[in-house]
């Protein structure tokens, strides 16, 4: 009997992974490889190509050490053909397989790359669902048919009931509710730090992966040392049970907050380790569910963190399936303003972005307020070109990955589908950053002020933003209030807020 050629992307570093379900250890080949066309379709942080490439290293260790033949391909090896296409076809040449079998890629580029195997000839392949994620495409299909509108919130009920987690003996929500955010989300307040974390020390693997990035990656954006993540599932293990212990009780007060100088807060930073196959969704939620039983976790933090990974998650990735590839084009607000070169170098007077670029290029990180409603909301307010934002996103934090990525910046951040995401945009002025932050205190302008000399750009920016998109926006319920405020304001002072907008942003923005 004819072995196969199984394919481990670097994002699939799981054992329990569909293409290594029923492998044959006498007959078939693991094949992992590392090709340029992958680390430069964007130009990745070198922390993000480094953690993958040395989790990659040690996934294929490990499967050695269980008996399996891996072909691993490294960067540098003379016939490396530079792509997963051409590393597959080489593969099995090479190796006179008949067989392929994969697990469908996560992201739809890569997909469609898999649907020219079909017809390579001679070889019978196939790819398989990826049956980490907790709903199927056809879970999510079924629940999403028929719907007017799709809502995250709805969705995470359903996964609550399926999965059995945090629900009560009668079957409801543990606490009388499934979401409990208005007890989460405070503000900073003064000196608030996070925890230690904890960090890994560094094997030949991944020394040997450092030096290697370095050679050839240095002229990415980001910083590649120091590097702490985790590069095995080991490892990662003791991410979560470190994330567990230390700091998911305060999880759910500080979900929102911002500090200056403190990148991760009570954040999990566990989603690299996800998205890369390292840690599984559920023993996730099931960790943080024990650690509330146990009376360790208020409800308010472990249903909050919960959501994140059983709701959230979950439900961007059915909304990228369901609306690809016609999703990646979407530009609801035309919005093509070139991305400000401060995205890159982080030198704007606005401090808030200048720290989240900081973090970003630090850590290949920033937590998800940051995201959203720093770097992220200025997108939205300014008219950022939506696919220079979703480039920008794709490449500078390690966990990024399309399926997740995409819907989170083109639907969440930028509102881009016109509310497929979200029933709103996320739209906020200075008084919002200044209430969840420090940042303010640091920075040149003032967040009360909006069309004075020192003014927040935000503040001029955000009246601006729902002004030029009335047309589109004053028919959303949600906006109401937001428009009887702006519609009650004199047309001499509605002027002015808009010229000065049409100041920062002609200036290049500050
Ligand atoms: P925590 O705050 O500790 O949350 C726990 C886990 O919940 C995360 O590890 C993650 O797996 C999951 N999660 C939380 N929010 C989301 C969400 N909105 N969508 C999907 N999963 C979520 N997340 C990515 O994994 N990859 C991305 O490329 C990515 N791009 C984003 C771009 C924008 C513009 C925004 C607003 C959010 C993006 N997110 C992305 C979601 C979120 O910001 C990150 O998952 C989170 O910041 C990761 O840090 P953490 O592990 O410390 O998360
Ligand atoms: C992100 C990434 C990088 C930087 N390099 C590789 C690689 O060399 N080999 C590989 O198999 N995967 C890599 N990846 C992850 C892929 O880009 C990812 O599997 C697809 O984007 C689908 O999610």
């Amino acid at each position: 009997m004819a072995g196969a050629l199984r394919l481990i992307l670097g994002d699939q570093l799981s054992h329990e992974i569909a293409s290594l379900a029923d492998i044959d250890a006498q007959l078939d080949v693991v094949l992992i490889c590392e090709v340029m066309a992958e680390a430069t379709y964007v130009r990745h942080h070198p922390k993000k190509i480094a953690f993958l490439f040395a989790a990659m290293r040690h996934f294929a260790a490990e499967l050695q050490a269980k008996g399996f033949t891996v072909r691993y391909v490294k960067l540098t090896d003379a016939a490396n053909t530079g792509s997963i296409d051409g590393e597959v076809r080489r593969a099995l040449a090479e190796q006179l397989l008949t067989r392929l079998v994969a697990t469908e890629p996560g992201e739809y580029r890569l997909r469609e790359v898999m649907r020219s195997w079909q017809t390579i000839d001679g070889v019978d392949f196939e790819m398989r669902e990826d049956v980490r994620f907790l709903a199927s495409h056809a879970d999510f299909e079924r629940w999403a048919e028929g719907k007017k509108q799709l809502r995250m919130e709805f969705f995470y009920r359903e996964m609550r009931r399926r999965y059995n987690i945090l629900m009560d003996k009668d079957g409801l929500p543990e606490g009388g509710a499934f979401n409990f955010d208005r007890e989460n989300r405070k503000p900073p307040p003064r000196g608030l730090a996070s925890p230690r974390r904890i960090s890994h020390k560094k094997s030949q693997i991944t020394r040997e992966v450092l030096e290697l990035v370095r050679q050839k990656f240095s002229g990415h954006f980001g910083r590649l040392e120091p590097f702490h993540f985790a590069v095995t599932r080991d490892e990662a293990l003791l991410e979560l049970q470190h994330f567990i212990a230390m700091l998911l009780p305060h999880f759910g007060d500080y979900q929102d907050a911002m500090v200056t100088g403190e990148a991760y807060l009570y954040h999990s930073l566990l989603s690299c380790y996800l998205n890369a196959g390292l840690l599984q969704p559920l023993e996730i939620c099931r960790a943080a569910e024990r650690a509330y039983r146990s009376g360790a976790v208020p409800l308010a933090s472990a249903e909050g963190f919960i959501r994140q990974i059983l709701g959230w998650r979950e439900y961007v990735r059915g909304i990228y399936w369901h609306a690809m590839p016609d999703y990646a084009k979407l530009n609801f607000f035309n919005a093509k303003r070139p991305l400000p070169e401060f995205y890159w170098s982080g030198e704007t007077e606005m401090f808030c972005i200048a720290e989240a670029v900081r973090h970003t290029h630090e850590h290949a990180y920033s937590h998800h307020i940051q995201r959203l409603m720093i770097t992220g909301n200025f997108a939205l307010l300014a008219g950022l070109d939506v696919e220079a934002v979703c480039e920008w996103y794709l490449a500078v934090y390690a966990d990024a990955f399309e399926w997740v990525e995409l819907p989170n910046t083109l639907g969440m951040a930028l509102f881009a589908d016109g509310g497929i995401m979200a029933s709103k945009p996320y739209a906020a002025s200075g008084k919002y950053i200044s209430r969840m932050s420090n940042f303010c205190r640091h920075c040149r302008f003032d967040s009360k002020e909006t069309t004075t000399e020192n003014a927040c750009p935000f503040n001029a920016l955000y009246w601006d933003f729902l002004a030029r998109n009335e047309r589109l926006l004053r028919k959303n319920h949600r906006l109401v209030y937001t428009y009887a405020t702006w519609d009650k304001m004199a047309q001499d002072a509605k002027e002015l807020i808009r010229k000065k907008a049409a100041q920062f942003l002609g200036d290049g923005m500050v």
